[in-house]
C-alpha cells in the first residue's frame, strides 16, 4: 500500500467516526431551558407568542418552551417541574424527513411535526426524572428533566 492509501484510510475511518460520535455521542449542549410557571416570575424559557391561553382562573399554569427542530432541538434540555403540564411548541424550521415525527416515548407519544410549522405537545411529568424526546429514528435526542 502507497502512503496516498493509507491516507485515503485514516481519512474515511474519522469520517465515520465524526458520523457516529455527531448522532450518537454529541451533547448538543449550550442550550437549556428552565421552565417555571409564569406566575413564579423567574421563567427562563422562551414563551412562545401563539400559546393559546393557560391564564384560566383555578387552572394549573402550564409550563411552556418553543423548541426549534433545525438538524436538532434547541434547546435540547428543558427543565420542568414534575407534575404539572408541560407545553412544547416544536418549531420545525426544516424539510428533513429525519425530524419530522417527534416521538415521547416515557408517554406512548409519536407526533407528526409539518415543516415550517409549529406543533404544540402537551406531557406531564408525573414524578421527577429525565424524560427523553427523540425523532422517529431515535437519531435527534432531547430531553425533559423534571424536579
Ligand atoms: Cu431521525
Amino acid at each position: 500500500m502507497t502512503a496516498i492509501d493509507w491516507l485515503v484510510i485514516a481519512a474515511g475511518a474519522s469520517a465515520v467516526s465524526w458520523v457516529l460520535w455527531y448522532f450518537f455521542a454529541a451533547e448538543r449542549v449550550g442550550a437549556v431551558a428552565t421552565l417555571a410557571p409564569a406566575s413564579t416570575g423567574t421563567s427562563t424559557g422562551t414563551s412562545t407568542g401563539t400559546s393559546t391561553g393557560t391564564s384560566g382562573s383555578g387552572a394549573v399554569q402550564a409550563q411552556q418552551a418553543t423548541i426549534t427542530v433545525k438538524g436538532g432541538y434547541s434547546p435540547a434540555v428543558v427543565r420542568v417541574k414534575a407534575g404539572r403540564p408541560v407545553r412544547l411548541a416544536f418549531d420545525r424550521q426544516e424539510t428533513s424527513g429525519c425530524s419530522e415525527e417527534v416521538v415521547f416515548a416515557d408517554f406512548g407519544i409519536r407526533r407528526y411535526l409539518p415543516a415550517h410549522e409549529q406543533t404544540v405537545v402537551e406531557v406531564t411529568p408525573p414524578v421527577p426524572g429525565t424524560y427523553a424526546f427523540t425523532c422517529g429514528m431515535g437519531m435527534l435526542r432531547g430531553k425533559l428533566v423534571a424536579e
